[in-house]
């Protein structure tokens, strides 16, 4: 299977079923198609024709894959012994509601805290809507690991695809330095910890590219690259 991915500093998409590959032990290539590059189009329509042209994608022979809950799914059929969502039918049910509801939602975090692995940002103030995003992320952080997981340090135990869709979440949370009760903070320093995760945070440290759109208007506090 290949990964089409865009730039690990900024792709937060990129990021969720990298991640869940990597962290769960399954066999891929990526490719790596920098974004707002000339010629990125083409490049995911050449690897993937009649996809939505988007990084995620993944190709596996001649399927196409794309957008990331569906790349979740395709793996979970896939690599049954992967263990991609919960094993547990409940848990398994939170896990998906609550990776859906972080695929359809959370824009004001989303837009006023871009992800950007290479820089950290002061504390402060960041508007009504991100405090509700992030009352609401781990508010939904705590029940997971209080109903589901005693078995480990992730929300269900063991790592799942609900981790790998709110790891770009818990990048943020840190780079941007928005304070978090402890059972959240303990969770974003399990996932700050993965191996995985610092192989691909150290990979997007060594990228030389900039791209615009994705800097926020706001001097960095400390630039990593
Ligand atoms: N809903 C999509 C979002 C994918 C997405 O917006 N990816 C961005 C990069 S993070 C992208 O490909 N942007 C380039 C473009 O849209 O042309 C998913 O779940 O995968």
């Amino acid at each position: 299977m290949k990964l089409l991915i865009g730039n690990k500093c900024y792709s937060s998409w990129s990021l969720r079923p990298w991640l869940l590959m990597r962290a769960t032990g399954i066999a891929f290539t990526e490719q790596l198609v920098p974004l707002d590059a000339p010629g990125f189009k083409e490049a995911i329509f050449a690897a993937a024709p009649g996809s939505g042209g988007t990084v995620p994608t993944l190709v596996d022979g001649e399927i196409a894959v794309w957008e990331t809950l569906a790349i979740c799914e395709y793996l979970h059929d896939t690599q049954p012994q992967a263990g991609i969502w919960p094993r547990d039918k409940a848990a398994r049910a939170h896990a998906r509601a609550i990776s859906s509801e972080m695929h359809a939602g959370f824009t004001a975090l989303r837009n006023a805290c871009p992800m950007n692995l290479g820089k950290r940002f002061a504390v402060r103030d960041r508007g009504p809507g991100v405090a509700r995003d992030v009352a609401r992320v781990t508010a939904l952080w705590r029940q997971a690991r209080e109903r589901f997981g005693a078995s480990g340090s992730f929300l269900y135990g063991a790592f799942s695809a609900a981790d790998a869709m709110f790891a770009p979440v818990v990048t943020r949370l840190d780079t941007y330095g928005i304070a978090v009760d402890p059972v959240s903070q303990d969770y974003i320093e399990a996932m700050l910890s993965l191996p995985a995760y610092r192989e691909w945070l150290t990979a997007a440290l060594a990228e030389p590219w900039i791209v615009a759109h994705d800097e926020v208007d706001e001097p960095a506090l400390v630039n990593l690259r």
